[in-house]
């Protein structure tokens, strides 16, 4: 029977930063495995999530935000954006649909062009429309700028047309069998989610220039059954960065520890121990061994 048919392919997640990509991964694996806040830039790496179903197997991969570079940093985070346009089956386009539309929504809109790809577009956070008609003009505005297979408004917050976005995503992959076993989830290690649930809290609990300028490093992991102990270096470039993390009496870092702690500890389903600790490391951004170490 032709429902037995299994498909199978990688899917890249693109578009500006804050356009809610990384929050669509999560709610497509139903695990929280890759870091969201409202500050742009903050998914830096290229981040894997599968999602397995009697349709057959996508590989979701969560692109950073499209944005001009300025430090090493950055270009490498584009890099990582154009080299994922090129090495997909499919390309879903993600926008706001919440914010007016200007060069940065053009640009990405131009990448996805210039790819050559076959593309979804989905136009997210619908749940923050005042009304729903608002979307016309925009659906109208993209149909006429590229010929998408199909345009889908959602809300990735709230979960809203989610299993159609994924329905329809599997039609256009090609015929196959699954790449990965069906437990897998991801491509990322747990040291690293646990860094990015770190960095996540210093980028939520923090403003101006600082979540540009933090990194996170899992630097130690040791494990028994019924614990794991965690230790992560948090990269900051400035002296008076560090006083910024760590607040008042140490109170901003021990806040960052706890709520880092349960994501963590939710993820790997036992105790966590986490220990944060700040390195000022002034030209981290531009400097290619300690981005290798960190993995962007
Ligand atoms: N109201 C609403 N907010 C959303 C929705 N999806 C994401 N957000 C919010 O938008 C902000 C950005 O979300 P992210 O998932 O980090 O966006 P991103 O596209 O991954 O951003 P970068 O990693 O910086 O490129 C967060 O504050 C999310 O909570 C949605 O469907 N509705
Ligand atoms: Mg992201």
């Amino acid at each position: 029977m032709n429902d037995l048919v299994q498909r199978c392919g990688y899917v890249a997640l693109i578009g500006r930063p804050n356009a809610g990509k990384s929050t669509l991964l999560n709610r497509l694996i139903g695990e929280k495995i890759a870091a969201v806040s409202n500050k742009p830039q903050t998914t830096r790496t290229r981040i894997q999530g599968v999602v397995t179903s009697p349709q057959g197997q996508i590989v979701f991969v969560d692109t950073p935000g499209v944005h001009k570079p300025g430090h090493r940093l950055n270009k490498r985070m584009m890099h990582t954006v154009l080299d994922t346009l090129q090495n997909v089956d499919l390309v879903m386009l993600l926008r706001d649909a919440t914010v007016a539309s200007g060069h940065g929504e053009q640009y990405a809109l131009e990448l996805v062009r210039q790819s050559g790809q076959k593309a979804i577009l989905a136009l997210n956070k619908v749940d923050a429309l005042p009304r729903k008609d608002l979307l016309l003009p925009l659906i109208d505005w993209y149909r006429k700028q590229h010929d998408f297979l199909e345009v889908v408004p959602i809300s990735a917050l709230k979960g809203e047309a989610i299993d159609l976005l994924v329905d329809l995503t599997f039609r256009y992959l090609p015929e196959g069998r699954p790449i990965y076993d069906e437990e897998t989830l991801t491509d990322a290690s747990l040291r690293s989610i646990a860094a990015e649930m770190v960095r996540e809290k210093i980028l939520q609990s923090t403003e101006q220039e600082l979540p540009f300028a933090t990194a996170v490093a899992c630097e130690h992991w040791e494990e028994t059954d019924q614990l794991a102990r965690i230790f992560c270096a948090i990269y900051v470039e400035r002296k008076s960065q560090r006083a910024i993390v760590l607040g008042k009496a140490g109170k901003k870092i021990r806040q960052i520890g706890i709520e880092a702690r349960r994501d963590i500890e939710r993820l790997i389903g036992k105790q966590v121990y986490l220990e944060l600790f700040v390195k000022v490391h002034e030209h981290w951004r531009d400097d290619e061994t300690t981005l290798n170490l960190l993995g962007v």
